[in-house]
């Protein structure tokens, strides 16, 4: 089993390391770079933790700002080619690095990575809810005592991508859930997640309403506007509360690609596998069993009906 001391192994206390969530981070991300540095802080090591892209979850952006977590754009950070880079929920295909990039040197993630990652020490556990249980463990295991911020944080990566723990849940992460619940402010901590959405998002949900399209369980639903990886997230998760829906693809353009957020709740149809079948040749896309995601840029977008067509064909209907 991997952990602290093994990451600790790879660093060299001389140089600077930076733990960076993955671009667009979410909460499981940003709370996983908070657990670990507050880790490596422990054992008397420095880091900063960042992320690419932005943050564009307000609720995230409460929470970060209500538990003091100390995230800072990695633009900010005056990354050098000596700084140490451990990336957290996230492999070196969705996590930015400008030209002064710092040199991977660990990957902490619960994603199946498309490639195998670069550098040298990397714990990979597809079968966990969340990142967040990762670092519960190493934290575990290393007999730390915990910040209450640090649990709650830890709690809310956990309930945020498990779906409040009925979504790719291991024993671990009921483990790392009982433990949490009692360690941090589990109140506030689902107050946020359950607040996640303004009113400024309706006109979203009514545009996801309008074009919907149904065939027997799947449910494609092609927005017009652009909206946060979050709002498409909670929007797919609405259509999989139907009853008769077992499968969703929310597509949504942005900029320079289309993005897609899947979810799934038949074992014989994983979203990971059906978006990766589906987006073979023109994208890319992961994830797990019960959700996953994936883009395409611009220039090789094969149109509304012909990517549904691919997901039907991907998933042996056509
Ligand atoms: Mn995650």
């Amino acid at each position: 089993m991997k952990g602290v001391d093994e990451l600790l192994s790879y660093l060299d206390r001389n140089r600077p390391i930076a733990i960076q969530a993955h671009d667009f981070p979410d909460h499981d991300a940003v709370a996983s770079a908070f657990g670990l540095s507050f880790l490596l802080g422990l054992r008397g090591v420095e880091s900063d933790i960042c992320y690419g892209g932005t943050i564009q979850s307000d609720s995230l952006r409460d929470a970060i700002k209500l538990f003091e977590v100390p995230i800072r754009n990695r633009r900010d950070l005056g990354m050098t080619e000596g700084t140490q880079l451990v990336l957290v929920d996230g492999f070196a295909g969705n996590v930015s690095r400008g030209s002064a990039a710092g040199e991977v040197v660990g990957v902490i993630d619960h994603h199946t990575p498309p490639e195998k990652p670069q550098g040298p020490d990397h714990d990979i556990r597809p079968d966990y809810g969340s990142c967040s249980t990762i670092i519960f463990e190493y934290i575990k295991e290393a007999d730390a005592p915990v910040r209450r911020n640090v649990s709650t944080m830890l709690l809310i990566g956990l309930m945020m991508d498990t779906a409040f723990m009925t979504r790719g849940v291991a024993p671990v992460d009921l483990e790392a859930f009982s433990s949490l619940f009692f360690q941090g402010d589990w109140e506030t901590g689902s107050r946020l997640l359950k607040n996640s959405l303004g009113l400024n998002d309706l006109s979203t949900f009514r545009d996801a309403i309008n074009s919907c399209e149904v065939a027997d369980d799947f449910v494609f639903v092609p927005l017009q506007k652009e909206c946060t990886a979050e709002v498409m997230a909670l929007i797919a998760d609405f259509f999989l509360g139907i009853r008769e829906i077992h499968f969703v693809v929310v597509l949504q353009p942005d900029r320079e690609e289309y993005r897609m957020s899947v979810r799934s709740e038949d074992g014989a149809r994983p979203a990971d596998v059906i978006i990766r079948r589906a987006l073979r040749n023109v994208g890319s896309g992961g994830g797990h069993v019960h959700m996953g995601g994936g883009s395409i840029p611009r220039e090789l977008f094969p149109g509304e009906l012909s990517l549904r067509k691919r997901f039907l064909a991907a998933m042996g209907k056509e």
